[in-house]
């Protein structure tokens, strides 16, 4: 089979390309990534000989290159391009408006005009909002939209896209919507890698507001079994939630995890500024995927947390330059919020 997959040299695209083809090795992935600051080609350079996988540098939102591609022998799109950072979409709204919903509407309209094209869409459990602290409730595949950030806004229009090119074109689509990421090849500027690098480099861990926020935390891995037993075994037009093997983990508690790996002490903690809009809590029921598709998420949160920080404290030239840009964002937008 021909995959393209987009957004390939980013966090979730680069494991996912790793595990497709220990899985999948006659396949030919085509990856077309714009290699914005996000992106990190190092974690595909292993593949730099493979005949099977081919890099193309370019825009999703660019129709003339994806009709191109597309017209090449692709018969399944795996799309996880996106603008990916919630503090990024508060600084730069448009961006998160022109990449992931132009973006994923370039891609469907191309693929429209290629016939029986099979479209997965990655997207993100924070289209339906944030939970209360004190409940039990989980989002599953019924949960209204209720996005509150201008990334999860972005996101959930583009599911709504992606739905509409099924019950209109009737374009072979799937979608899932799983929760927070982590593991290797992490960009560090989201909260665990930024955590752990900032340890790393004798920096205190930045927590944001009280603290007391909820995230479902998801091993990269798993999400990878979890697209692949979508696309080999999933419902045409149908979304499954994808969530990890965890009891709800506040942003202090999972930093203490973190300081106690790393024999840190609390006095590496500081409490800063708070998100705008911060989404108090997520958790994602995972029943659906697990019933219908016999998927399970394999490893628990205390595994990835050391197999994470190890990979980190191993790999100090993967991330360093992608460091320097992200605190460079932080200080920034710091100022903006201690106004
Ligand atoms: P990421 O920010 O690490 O990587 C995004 C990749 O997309 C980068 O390589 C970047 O260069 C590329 N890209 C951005 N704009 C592009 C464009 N216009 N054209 C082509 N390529 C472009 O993101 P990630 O964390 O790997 O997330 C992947 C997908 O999974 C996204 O759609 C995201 O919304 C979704 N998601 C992520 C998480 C998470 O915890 N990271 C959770 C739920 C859903
Ligand atoms: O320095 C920090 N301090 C802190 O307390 C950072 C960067 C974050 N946080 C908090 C904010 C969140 O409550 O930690 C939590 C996790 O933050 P992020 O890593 O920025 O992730 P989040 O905003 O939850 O979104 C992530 O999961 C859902 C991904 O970035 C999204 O792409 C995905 O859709």
């Amino acid at each position: 089979m021909k995959i393209l997959v987009t957004g390939g040299c980013g966090f979730i695209g680069s494991n996912f390309i790793h595990y497709w083809f220990s899985r999948h090795p006659s396949d030919i992935i085509v990856n077309l990534d714009k290699l914005t600051y996000a992106a990190n080609p190092e974690s595909l350079r292993d593949l730099d000989n493979n005949p099977q996988y081919q890099f193309i540098k370019g825009d999703i939102c660019d129709e003339a290159l994806v009709d191109k591609i597309l017209s090449d022998g692709i018969e399944l799109i795996i799309h996880f391009a996106a603008e990916s950072h919630v503090d990024r979409s508060i600084d730069d709204p448009l961006l998160f408006v022109k990449t992931n919903v132009l973006g994923t509407y370039t891609l469907l309209n191309s693929a429209k005009k290629h016939g029986d094209l099979r479209f997965h869409h990655v997207s993100t459990d924070e289209v339906f909002g944030a939970l209360p602290l004190d409940t039990d409730e989980k989002f599953t595949e019924d949960t209204h939209y209720d996005p509150r950030s201008p990334y999860s806004a972005s996101k959930a229009s583009s599911d709504h896209f992606v739905r509409s090119f099924f019950h209109t074109f009737n374009l072979p689509v799937t979608l899932s919507n799983c929760s927070n990421n982590y593991g290797a090849f992490q960009s560090p500027e989201k909260f665990i890698p930024r955590m752990i690098t900032n340890l790393m480099d004798g920096k205190k861990i930045p927590v944001y507001g009280d603290g007391l926020y909820v995230r479902d935390w998801l091993f990269v891995e798993d999400h990878c079994s979890a697209i692949e037993a979508i696309i080999l075994k999933g419902k045409i037009g149908d979304s499954y939630n994808i969530g990890g093997l965890v009891k709800d983990y506040s942003n202090l508690e999972v930093a203490k995890t973190i300081l106690s790996i790393m024999g840190k002490t609390e006095s590496d903690l500081e409490f800063v500024a708070d998100r705008p809009g911060h989404d108090r809590r997520y958790a994602v029921s995972w029943e659906k995927i697990h019933r219908e598709l016999n998927w399970s998420p394999s490893l628990s949160f205390e595994e990835g947390i050391k197999k994470t920080v190890a990979w980190y404290q191993e790999n100090e030239a993967w991330w360093r330059e992608a460091k320097t840009e992200a605190e460079a964002f932080y200080q920034r937008l710091n100022a903006t919020r201690s106004k």
